[in-house]
Parts: C-alpha cells; sequence; structure tokens
C-alpha cells in the first residue's frame, strides 16, 4: 500500500508527543490526545506523523533513553492505544514514522543491567573499558578517551559492579550501544521488524550515524580550558555506517516495502549524505543536515556562544545541500524539531508586528526547496520560543546540565539564561496551542512545562478561522507541493546570493518554472529588476502580501511566481 518513493512528495509533521495533546489531564501529553487531533493534521494537509519516542523510559532525556523498545510507557498510554492511533492514521490516509533511539539503549533497558555483569555474555553489547588510577576520565590524559557528553561532563561513566567505565554520548543514562557485536544489531533489526508488522511506514533514527565509530577510541580536540575533549571525529561516521545501514535495510525491508527512513546526521557532511541517500545503495531515504542550524554559534564555540548569521550565509548553506544531493540522493527539509529554537524566533521576527508574514515567508522558502518537508508541531501556527527567564522554568537535561557547568566555569548568570533563552530545547517543547482557554486546550492539569502566554492569540482554532493566518499558508504550500511536480522535482537555482536581504530562487521542470522573491528581514527592500527574470505577465501562486505587485517589498514579504 506503499509506492514506490512516495515519500518524495510528502510533508511530514513531527510530534512531541509530551507537549502535544493530553487527554487524561495529568499534564502530559499522551497518544489518545494525538488520536483526538488526528483531523487537525488532514486540514492541514500533510502527509506523514513523525512520533518522537512513546517508548517506556526512566524520561532522563524525555523518552530518548529507553528501556523497552517493544512497549508504550504508561505515561503515553499502552500498546492499544498506540494500535488505535496506527489505525486512526491509516484510515485518514496517513502514514505514521516512529522515533528508532538505537545508538543508546536506558541505562534501566534489561540489556544493559545484564551487560554490567563483566561475566555475561552482554558485557560486549556496550562499550565498557578501564582506566588506571590518575587518569580517569575528565582529568588531563584521561583514559579511556578525552570524550566529553552531549549534556555536560565526561562520556565514560565509572560502575562500581564491574571497576570499569562505559560510553555514553549524552547522558549516564544512556548507554552507547556497541554495533560493532552482530548480536546487538539483529536484535535492533528484529525489534524494527516487529514494528513494521505493526504497521508503521518508517523510521526517523535518531544520531543514526554516531552507530559506526573509531573503534580505538581517538582523543578528540579540546581547547585551551575546556574540561573535556570532543566526541567529535571519532564517535561519528565510521568505517562501517554504510555497511550497517545497508545490512539493516536488508534485514528489515526498509526499501523492500517502501518505508520512509531518515536519519538524523549530527555531523555529518553532504559527501556522507550523497552515500547514505544514493538510491542504489538501498541505505535511507533522506537525512538531517545540521550544518544549517550550527551556523549562529561563534567559531569553535558551543551551541550557547550565540553569533548573528548573515542571510548569505544561510542561503549558501542550504543552496550547497540542494547542489550536493541534485543528481543522486535527496534532501529533508527543515527549520524546526524538538532539539531546536522555534523558527521564527530564530530565522525570523517574533515581533507582534513582524511574526506572521515572517513565519510565511520562512515557510515559503524552506519548502520551495527540493526535498521532504518537515513540520515541528506549532510551526504551522507561528509559535514562537518560550522566553523563560529564571532556570526554574527550564527542563531539558541539556539545559539544566548546561546552566549548572557553566556557572561552576564562571560564566554570569544573565550571559547564561539569555543563552538558554534563544537556544534552549525547550523552546520547542512548551505545549501546543490548541486555543485559548487555560493553558491553551492542551490539557485540563498542570502542564509539565509553563504554556506560553501568547496562545491567546497564537493558537490552533484561532488560525483555523483565518484565512491570513501562518495555518492557512502552510495549508496552501502543502496543496502547492501535491499539484506541481515543479515543487518536488525542479531543478534549483539560488539567484543574488550575496543579497543581505532577500531569498531569490527559481524552480524548473521542463517548461514549468517557479520563481521565489523573499524579503527575509524586518525592513522594506528594492528588488534589483535587472539581477531577476522577467516578472510581468507571469502569475502568483501564492504571496504574504496580496495585491502587492511591484518590485518594492515590504519586511517579510514573499511571493511565489509561475514565470511565463
Ligand atoms: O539529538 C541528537 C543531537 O545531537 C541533539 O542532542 C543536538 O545535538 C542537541 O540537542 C542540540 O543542542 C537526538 C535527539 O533528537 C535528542 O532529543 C536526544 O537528546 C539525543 O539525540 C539523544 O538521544
Ligand atoms: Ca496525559
Amino acid at each position: 500500500n506503499r509506492p514506490a518513493d512516495w515519500w518524495r512528495s510528502a510533508v511530514v509533521y513531527q510530534i512531541y508527543p509530551r507537549s502535544f495533546c493530553d487527554s487524561n489531564g495529568d499534564g502530559i501529553g499522551d497518544i489518545p490526545g494525538i488520536t483526538s487531533r488526528l483531523d487537525y493534521l488532514i486540514d492541514l494537509g500533510v502527509d506523514v506523523l513523525w512520533l518522537s519516542p512513546v517508548y517506556r523510559s526512566p524520561m532522563d532525556d524525555n523518552g530518548y533513553d529507553i528501556s523497552d523498545y517493544q512497549d508504550v510507557d504508561p505515561l503515553f498510554g499502552t500498546l492499544e492505544d498506540l494500535d488505535a492511533l496506527i489505525a486512526g492514521c491509516h484510515e485518514r490516509g496517513l502514514r505514521l514514522v516512529m522515533d528508532l533511539v538505537v545508538n543508546h539503549t536506558s541505562d534501566e533497558h534489561p540489556w544493559f543491567v545484564e551487560s554490567r555483569d563483566p561475566s555475561s555474555p552482554k558485557r560486549d553489547w556496550y562499550w565498557w573499558r578501564p582506566a588506571r588510577p590518575g587518569h580517569e576520565p575528565g582529568t588531563p590524559g584521561a583514559e579511556p578517551n578525552n570524550w566529553g557528553a552531549a549534556f555536560s561532563g565526561p562520556a565514560w561513566h565509572f560502575d562500581e559492579t564491574s571497576g570499569e567505565y562505559y560510553l555514553h554520548l549524552f547522558s549516564p543514562k544512556q548507554p552507547d550501544l556497541n554495533w560493532e557485536n552482530p548480536e546487538v544489531r539483529q536484535a535492533v533489526y528484529a525489534m524494527m521488524r516487529w514494528w513494521v508488522d505493526r504497521g508503521v511506514d518508517g523510521f526517523r533514527m535518531d544520531v543514526i550515524n554516531f552507530i559506526s565509530k573509531d573503534v580505538t577510541l581517538p582523543d578528540g580536540p579540546q581547547g585551551p580550558g575546556q574540561p573535556h575533549g570532543s566526541a567529535f571525529p571519532g564517535s561519528a561516521n565510521g568505517p562501517r555506517l554504510d555497511e550497517f545501514l545497508a545490512e539493516m535495510n536488508r534485514e528489515v525491508g526498509l526499501s523492500d516495502q517502501h518505508l520512509l527512513t531518515v536519519g538524523e546526521m549530527p555531523g555529518s557532511t553532504i559527501e556522507v549524505a550523497r552515500r547514505v541517500t544514493d538510491p542504489a545503495r538501498d541505505e535511507l531515504n533522506m537525512v538531517f543536515t545540521f550544518e544549517h542550524v550550527d551556523l549562529d554559534v561563534a567559531p569553535g564555540g558551543l551551541k550557547w556562544d550565540l553569533a548573528d548569521l548573515p542571510l548569505p550565509v544561510l542561503k549558501r548553506n542550504l543552496e550547497s545541500w540542494q547542489v550536493g544531493l541534485a543528481d543522486v540522493g535527496w534532501n529533508s527539509l527543515y527549520w524546526n524539531n524538538h532539539d531546536q529554537p522555534r523558527a521564527v524566533s530564530r530565522f525570523g521576527d517574533d515581533s507582534d508586528e513582524h511574526r506572521v508574514h515572517s513565519a510565511k515567508t520562512l515557510a515559503t522558502v524552506l519548502h520551495l526547496h527540493r526535498g521532504t518537508p518537515y513540520v515541528y508541531q506549532g510551526e504551522e501556527l507561528g509559535m514562537t520560543n518560550a522566553g523563560f527567564d529564571e532556570i526554574g522554568h527550564y527542563r531539558d537535561i541539556e539545559s539544566v546540565n548546561y546552566h549548572a557547568a557553566a556557572l561552576v566555569l564562571g560564566i554570569d548568570p544573565e550571559t547564561v539564561l539569555r543563552s538558554l533563552a534563544v537556544k534552549s530545547r525547550d523552546n520547542a517543547r512548551t505545549p501546543m496551542q490548541w486555543d485559548d482557554t487555560a493553558y491553551g486546550g492542551f490539557t485540563t492539569g498542570e502542564p509539565w512545562l509553563p504554556v506560553n502566554p501568547n496562545h491567546k492569540t497564537i493558537n490552533a482554532v484561532a488560525a483555523q478561522a483565518d484565512p491570513r493566518s501562518v495555518f492557512a499558508h502552510y495549508q496552501s504550500l502543502i496543496e502547492l507541493r501535491h499539484t506541481h511536480p515543479v515543487v518536488v522535482d525542479g531543478r534549483f537555482e539560488l539567484l543574488l546570493p550575496d543579497h543581505e536581504q532577500l531569498w531569490v530562487i527559481t524552480r524548473t521542470l521542463g517548461r514549468d518554472r517557479l520563481l521565489v522573491l523573499a524579503n527575509c528581514s524586518s525592513y522594506a527592500v528594492a528588488a534589483p529588476s535587472d539581477e531577476l527574470p522577467p516578472l510581468d505577465g507571469a502569475e502568483v501562486l501564492l504571496a504574504t502580501h496580496p495585491g502587492s505587485t511591484g518590485l518594492d517589498l515590504a519586511p517579510w514579504e514573499s511571493r511565489i511566481y509561475a514565470l511565463k
């Protein structure tokens, strides 16, 4: 029931279950809540639902630390609830993609519990290493190596049971699986087949380029004053990545069954993506690159070290991926997810004056690139960053740990709070804003994370009633993709690459030629007519400012033209 390559013309909607819709008043979103909102997704027009983890988990990293891959955590509901959601999707023509988190498990997974016994047959399912006294992780000359973990601290944790250390690239409660061990790989494939048999239509694969590491576990670069070295490049994009992905594809029937597969690949390059998404290699359909969401970082700094981002730098990065994958493979397209701040606050202008236009224009630009677009819950409403101004509001382990570590490093609290306000993952995790009632209609209880007070005006009910809403604009973009092959397959070209305010692209397929003219700034700008194709007589397919036709563009004004 899945045609070949169906995912090339699809639009994927990501749901972070904890924050989408609470059906039982405990303040935490759940699976029955999602099922109750499927008609909203049909109204938006999306084709696929990517569900962030709902598996049994201690919730150290909000479900990306899994203790049972084949059961649903009671917080989110039951396996029967999930079967009902899958059925609810399929009867509406929606497809459901699960989040596959297999670079690591929870430390409470039975596999790891068993592995802690040095004599158990599962000892080699994880990365266990000794460290000589005086060379403990985090000390100069650290053993097994100098890697730091993504959520602060060393990437090695001491285990009393065996007196050895285990590797965790994320929290100590997320031990890395050893994919060099064929037993690990077969256990993962068996679990994947179990989900495919249950009716899922694909997988989003969490940090999947980390499953192949440099098995010598070499030290990473360590700047002066940095307590740990980088886990890159040793922990990712290793020599067996293609081998493992091709084996997974064969063993699970990913290509045979036309399943949608998207690999999340922090630190991957276009060169890796060309290999991994090459259809002839039967590995994955597409990957999530991190290059464009790592651009607004001070050189050599962490995500918290803020830097401005000139538009030409952003434009050229997306262009490089368009060009790099034009003749082989396929792109994913995203501004947001549960790990990134809200696009309209980060790349747009979330002031009352410009929020709607900038959200629409950012969507127009992204959705007119070549690839499969991903819409993150609330992005279609123009939801904004959280606006938290005290550490007590934050819940995310990455943010809370960074705050503590930064204070120890002597960084002043105001700077830390400023960094969190701009980049914390909690910015994307405030509850979905359904209506203007208490807690935005997300819950009848106390929400696990504060609801943004702007839900009074930014909410789904208001948006669905307003033909000029961001929601309506996303509906039009999705409809355009479903009705115009040039949007899916047209050759991409970036015009005026160095212009600081204008983002101008064309898409060409046979005689069909679209042009996007976008003012991605909060200032009016005059587009240089001599550097644009002739626009007179061209049809405007979608515009933020209907009726506005001249080349003097208002702040955040954009138009999609069908050229003659
Ligand atoms: O994210 C991978 C990842 O690298 C992100 O943690 C990213 O580097 C960071 O959040 C940016 O600040 C995946 C999941 O999407 C994320 O939610 C998990 O925390 C992580 O893997 C571990 O499973
Ligand atoms: Ca609930």
